[in-house]
């Protein structure tokens, strides 16, 4: 019983720190703990009419996307978030393109370009205008789907476009005018969000001490009460006995 106490205790604890750093997002954006980042799916976007929706908000920019994880999270986010007839057909702008028409492809957030996930034969370049990026969750089959990002051209709307912003502090700021860009994916919790962290591992601490300095009390109190009982009981005995007299034994 105690040690089950003590579970609940953790886990409503736990509960209470992820929803803290979840409401880190602003209402309307999806918090992803293994990026620190908030994201939000908008409809029916270009890519610069995405760009400047996204910034309007937080400072926004397209997403920017470094690992299969963050991949596989974009998609989901896009396939929960948009309502489409055929999901083999939902696409979704991202932050990689390419504005020098270079073949030199760039983040929107100027972070490095360290992961791709070109679908088959892509990026094709195709009439010589494509230098903005879709990403597509294909279905293979119920139980098989593959990420894949495509060349389009930037002035083409597609039904999605991902927008993400740091919840605290990026690393370092990406400058704009850098070439080649060069500034990793990092995010760390604000100095608030820092605070608001250890205030509630404070506040952890502090009520399992109580609880293990009460415990002692709570288990001899237990015990007295029960000890108290039997005493009782015994004494409703004798008194039963010594008020009935000759008259209980008739
Ligand atoms: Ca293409």
């Amino acid at each position: 019983m105690i040690s089950s106490g003590i579970v609940n205790i953790l886990t409503s604890l736990t509960i209470l720190s992820h929803s803290s750093l979840a409401n880190l997002c602003a209402n309307g954006w999806t918090y992803f703990n293994s990026t620190l980042y908030c994201y939000k799916v908008l409809s029916n976007v270009n890519y610069n009419d995405a760009l400047n929706a996204c910034k309007l908000e937080h400072n926004a920019t397209l997403v920017s996307i470094h690992s299969d994880k963050e991949n596989e999270f974009v998609n989901d986010l896009v396939t929960r978030s948009i309502e489409w007839s055929s999901p083999n057909l939902l696409t979704a702008l991202i932050g990689l393109h390419d504005p020098d028409h270079s073949g030199q492809w760039q983040w929107t957030d100027g972070s490095i370009v360290d992961y791709k996930s070109w679908g088959p034969g892509q990026p094709n370049g195709q009439y010589g205008k494509e230098f903005c990026v879709e990403t597509i969750e294909t279905f293979q089959s119920e139980f098989e789907k593959r990420h894949h990002w495509n060349d389009i051209p930037c002035d083409l709307s597609r039904p999605a476009a991902v927008c993400a912003y740091c919840t605290g502090s990026c690393k370092s700021n990406p400058d704009e005018t850098s070439s080649p860009r060069t500034t990793a994916k990092t995010c760390t919790l604000s100095q608030q969000s820092d605070e608001s962290a250890k205030k509630w591992k404070i506040a952890f601490f502090i009520l399992l001490l109580l609880f293990l300095l009460l415990l002692p009390f709570v288990i001899i109190s237990a015990r007295k009460a029960r000890q108290t009982q039997w005493l009782s009981i015994d004494l409703s005995l004798l008194d039963f006995f010594t008020l009935c007299g000759e008259q209980c034994s008739e």
